[in-house]
C-alpha cells in the first residue's frame, strides 16, 4: 500500500466518524447509507441482489437485456458515464450494444472503491476489444466536475440507487446532474416503483437475514475501522413501507442500551434500548411524477420502459438547452438597483446635520461614504465603457476629493464635501449614465472588466460594503435613536446544541476560489492549503462567556494579553466590548442605535477588538482560529471532497439560514440558525458578527492584484488582521465563504465578535 493510500484510508475513517457524529448528534437520529458499502458491505449487497425476494436487479437486468439496443439507438453517444458502477455488471448489456459489431465506444465508470474499479477495467477491456475504459475514482461530485469532457454522453444511475436520497437530495442530485450536463447529453435512470407495500417489504427482508447483515455490517464497520466496540448482537434491523412517503424505511433497532464512542472527535452518544437509528431510505417512484420532477431541472423524458408488472422502470432523460438565464445585463441591473435601494433605506432616518458630522475620528462622515460610492461608480463606468474619454478639471476635482488613500476617515470632514442635496444628485446622476452605459453595453468574454459583468457586481458589491461602514457610523452616533424602516426580531435559538467544539480532521482542502464574477483578488486563486487536525466552537463567543472573561478579572490580567494588546488596553483604558454599559446595581446593558437594551447573554459578543479577541481566546485556553482553519470549517465537505460557496451549502442566503442583510440590528441567539451549519456542525459562520482569525492579512500564492491595487495589495502586510463570515449588516452579495474582510487588531467599531478554536 502506497502512502497515499494510507494517507486517504485515514481521510476515510475521519470522514466515516464524522458522518457518525453528524448523524447520532442529530434527532431523531441517523446514519449515513454510503457507509453500508466497504469491501464487506459491497459483498452483503452483491448477496441482496440474489435473494429470490430482492426482485430489482433481476427486474432491470432483464429490461437492459432487451432494451439495450434502443437506447443505443434513442441516445446516440458513444460514451457511457456511469455513477456507482461497482462490478459493472449489468452495465454489460449496455457495453454489448454499445459495441455491436466492432463499433467504438468509450465506457467511464465512476466508484469511490479503486480497487473495485481496477479489478472491473482489467475485465471489460479483455471482454469489449473496441472498448476504451476511463474509470474515474472519486465521489459523484467529483465526477460531476468533469462530465463536460466526456460529452456527448448518456449517464447511467441504475439500480434505483436514486431512491436512497431523500426527496431534497433528489432535487439537488438532478440540479448538480444537469448543471453538469451539456445540452443533448442523456440521463438513464433505474427506478423501482411503487407497489404493493407486501412486495416492497419482503425485498427488504428477506428470509435468508442477508438484509439484516447488511445493516449490521454497518455497525460492524463502526467496530471495525472506529474501535467503537458495539455488541453486534443488541441491533436488529427493521424496515417497513412509509406509506406517507412511500419509501422504505430502514433502522437499526438497539434491544439493548449501547454507547457509541468516538474518542478523537471527543463525542460519545448514549442510545437508550429500543431507540431506532435510520440508516437508510429507499424510495419508491412513480412515473409521471419523476418525469415532472426531471422536467424542472430541465431535462425532457425520451423513454420509459417498464416490465409487464410495472414492478421497475428504466427512464431515458435528454437534457434540454440550458434555460436562458437571465442576461448579464439585467443581473447588475438588478444588483446595483437593489444596492442603491438599501443605500437610501439607510441613511433616510438621518437628518443633514447627523449626514454631515464627522462622528468619530474612525468613521467618515456620511456624506463622504454617499459620495465616495457615486464618484467609484463613475470612475469605473469610466474605464470599463469609455476608457479614452476625458475627464474634466471638476472630475478629476471630484475623483481627488473621494480618494479613499489619499484622505485617511479623520481628515475627511476638513474636505469641500458636496453638500447632502449635491450629493443626493451625484448619486442620482452617475447612476443613470451607469444605467445609460449598461444599456448598451456588451460584456465580452476577453475584456476582464465587462465579462460576466464584473465591473458591475463589484460596484454593487462596493456600494453594499459602504453601507455596513455607515451603519457602524451610525451605531457610533451617541445623540440619536435609530429608527430603521423595517426591523425584525431576531430568531431565538433551537436549544442548547449537543456540544461546544467539533473536530476538523486534518488534511488537504480547496482555500479561496477561481471566480471571476464576483469574488476580490484576495480571494483567488483557489489552492490547497493542508491544516492539522483542530477544535473550533460550534458557535462564536456570546455575551455570557465574555462577562465571565470581564468577571474574572480579563481586562486585569497582563498574562492574557500580548504586549501590543496590553499596551492598547491601557492607552484605551477600557474593561469591557465598546458598547457595553454597567449599572450601579452592577446589570449589564448594551448600547445598539442608541437604544439601551439588557445585555442578550445568549447572543454573540460584538463590538470586540482583536486584542480583546485575542485575550479571550488565551483566557479560555484556546486561541484564535486561523483564517485557513476557519475557512475549511465553513466550506469543506469532507465526504464529497468539495467546497461550499455558503457554510449549508450552495443555495443562496436566506433569513431561515443565516442573519445577514440589516434585517435584525442585532446578532442573533447562538444556536438561532441550525439549518444554516456547516458540514462539520459549526453554526453561524455566516453572518450575526464578523470572527476574528488569528491571519495577517496577506495574499494567497499566486495573487494577481485585479482590477486596482488599491482594494487589497496595499493592504498586505500593513499589521491588518482578517475577519470572516460576515455581520447582521452584511448584504448577502458580500456574503460567502471565501470572502475576507480586514482591520485593525484595535478596532472596535465593526460588526465584530469571535469564536475559538484549539489545537486537537
Ligand atoms: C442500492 N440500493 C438501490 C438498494 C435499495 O434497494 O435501496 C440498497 C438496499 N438496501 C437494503 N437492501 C437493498
Amino acid at each position: 500500500m502506497t502512502r497515499h493510500d494510507l494517507g486517504n484510508r485515514a481521510l476515510a475513517r475521519e470522514a466515516f466518524a464524522q458522518s457518525i457524529a453528524r448523524g447520532l448528534g442529530d434527532s431523531p437520529r441517523w446514519l449515513s447509507c454510503r457507509y453500508l458499502y466497504d469491501a464487506e458491505g459491497s459483498t452483503l449487497f452483491e448477496d441482496i441482489t440474489r435473494q429470490p425476494e430482492y426482485y430489482l436487479t433481476r427486474t432491470e437486468d432483464a429490461l437492459l437485456a432487451q432494451h439495450a439496443s434502443r437506447l443505443r439507438a434513442r441516445a446516440g453517444a458513444a460514451t457511457v458515464v456511469e455513477l456507482g458502477s461497482g462490478s459493472s455488471t449489468k452495465t454489460r448489456h449496455v457495453l454489448r450494444a454499445w459495441t455491436r459489431d466492432g463499433q467504438h465506444a468509450r465506457y467511464v465508470p465512476v466508484d469511490i472503491s479503486r480497487d473495485m474499479l481496477e479489478a472491473s477495467c482489467r475485465t471489460l477491456e479483455a471482454e469489449f476489444p473496441s472498448l476504451e475504459v476511463r474509470a474515474l475514482a472519486g465521489t459523484y461530485e467529483q465526477a460531476f466536475a468533469r462530465l463536460r469532457e466526456f460529452s456527448p454522453l448518456m449517464l447511467l444511475f441504475l439500480g434505483s440507487s436514486l431512491g436512497n436520497l431523500d426527496r431534497s437530495d433528489t432535487a439537488a442530485f438532478l440540479e448538480r446532474v444537469a448543471d453538469s450536463l451539456s445540452a443533448g447529453d442523456h440521463l438513464l435512470l433505474g427506478l423501482d416503483l411503487v407497489k404493493d407495500p407486501a412486495v416492497l417489504e419482503a425485498a427488504y427482508n428477506d428470509a435468508a437475514g442477508v438484509s439484516a447483515a447488511f445493516t449490521r455490517n454497518l455497525f460492524a464497520r463502526m467496530n471495525r475501522e472506529l474501535g467503537t466496540n458495539l455488541d453486534l448482537d443488541a441491533i436488529e434491523h427493521v424496515a417497513y413501507w412509509n406509506e406517507s412517503r412511500e419509501r422504505i424505511d430502514i433502522f437499526a433497532r438497539f434491544t439493548r442500551q449501547a454507547v457509541i464512542e468516538l474518542p478523537e472527535l471527543d463525542r460519545s452518544f448514549r442510545l437508550a434500548a429500543g431507540e431506532m437509528v435510520l440508516t437508510e431510505v429507499s424510495r419508491k417512484f412513480r412515473i409521471p411524477e419523476m418525469t415532472a420532477a426531471a422536467a424542472r431541472h430541465g431535462f425532457e423524458a425520451v423513454e420509459t420502459i417498464t416490465d409487464p408488472d410495472q414492478a421497475f422502470a428504466l427512464l431515458l432523460l435528454r437534457r434540454r438547452p440550458a434555460t436562458p438565464v437571465p442576461s448579464t445585463r439585467l443581473v447588475a441591473q438588478r444588483l446595483l438597483g437593489r444596492a442603491r435601494a438599501r443605500t437610501l433605506e439607510l441613511v433616510a432616518p438621518l437628518t443633514e446635520e447627523q449626514l454631515t458630522r464627522q462622528h468619530s475620528i474612525l468613521m467618515s462622515p456620511i456624506v463622504w461614504d454617499l459620495g465616495h460610492i457615486a464618484n467609484f461608480e463613475e470612475q469605473w463606468i469610466r474605464r470599463a465603457h469609455d476608457p479614452d474619454g476625458r475627464r474634466d478639471d471638476e472630475a478629476r476635482r471630484r475623483d481627488h476629493l473621494y480618494d479613499a488613500v489619499a484622505h485617511p476617515r479623520a481628515t475627511r470632514a476638513g474636505l469641500p464635501l458636496l453638500a447632502c442635496s449635491h450629493c443626493g444628485r451625484y448619486l442620482e446622476e452617475t447612476r443613470e449614465q451607469t444605467l445609460s452605459a449598461l444599456a448598451r453595453a456588451t460584456f465580452p468574454a476577453h475584456d476582464p472588466l465587462l465579462a460576466g459583468g464584473f465591473v458591475h457586481a463589484m460596484l454593487a458589491q462596493h456600494e453594499a460594503q459602504h453601507s455596513e461602514t455607515i451603519l457602524q457610523t451610525i451605531q457610533l452616533m451617541d445623540d440619536i435613536t435609530y429608527e430603521p424602516p423595517r426591523r425584525r426580531e431576531p430568531p431565538e435559538s433551537v436549544g442548547p446544541l449537543a456540544a461546544a467544539e467539533v473536530m476538523v480532521p486534518a488534511g488537504p482542502f480547496l482555500m479561496g476560489t477561481d471566480d471571476r464574477r464576483l469574488a476580490y483578488d484576495n480571494e483567488r486563486p483557489a489552492h490547497e492549503v493542508i491544516v492539522p487536525r483542530f477544535r473550533i466552537d460550534r458557535c462564536p463567543t456570546t455575551n455570557h462567556d465574555f462577562l465571565r472573561f470581564v468577571e474574572d478579572g480579563g481586562y486585569r490580567r497582563r498574562e492574557l494579553w500580548t504586549a501590543e494588546g496590553w499596551r492598547w488596553r491601557l492607552d484605551a483604558n477600557v474593561a469591557h466590548p465598546a458598547q457595553w454599559l454597567q449599572s450601579s446595581d452592577g446589570t449589564w446593558h448594551e448600547r445598539a442605535f442608541g437604544r439601551l437594551v439588557p445585555l442578550a447573554l445568549d447572543q454573540p459578543v460584538i463590538h470586540v477588538c482583536w486584542y480583546e479577541a485575542d485575550a479571550y481566546a488565551r483566557w479560555a485556553g484556546k486561541r484564535l482560529p486561523s483564517e485557513a482553519e476557519w475557512e475549511k470549517a465553513a466550506a469543506w465537505d469532507l465526504e464529497r471532497g468539495t467546497a461550499r460557496r455558503y457554510p449549508w451549502g450552495d443555495a443562496p442566503p436566506s433569513p431561515e439560514l443565516a442573519n445577514l442583510d440589516q434585517r435584525t440590528f442585532s446578532p442573533a441567539a447562538v444556536g438561532a440558525y441550525p439549518l444554516g451549519a456547516s458540514y462539520f456542525g459549526c453554526h453561524q459562520l455566516l453572518g450575526d458578527v464578523w470572527e476574528w482569525t488569528s491571519s495577517d492579512f496577506a495574499p494567497y500564492p499566486g495573487f494577481v492584484a485585479f482590477p486596482y491595487a488599491e482594494y487589497s495589495e496595499v493592504h498586505f502586510g500593513r499589521g491588518y488582521k482578517v475577519l470572516r463570515g460576515g455581520s447582521w449588516a452584511t448584504q448577502p452579495l458580500v456574503a460567502r465563504n471565501t470572502f475576507r474582510n480586514w482591520d485593525l487588531p484595535q478596532r472596535r467599531q465593526l460588526f465584530a465578535g469571535f469564536r475559538c478554536a484549539r489545537d486537537a
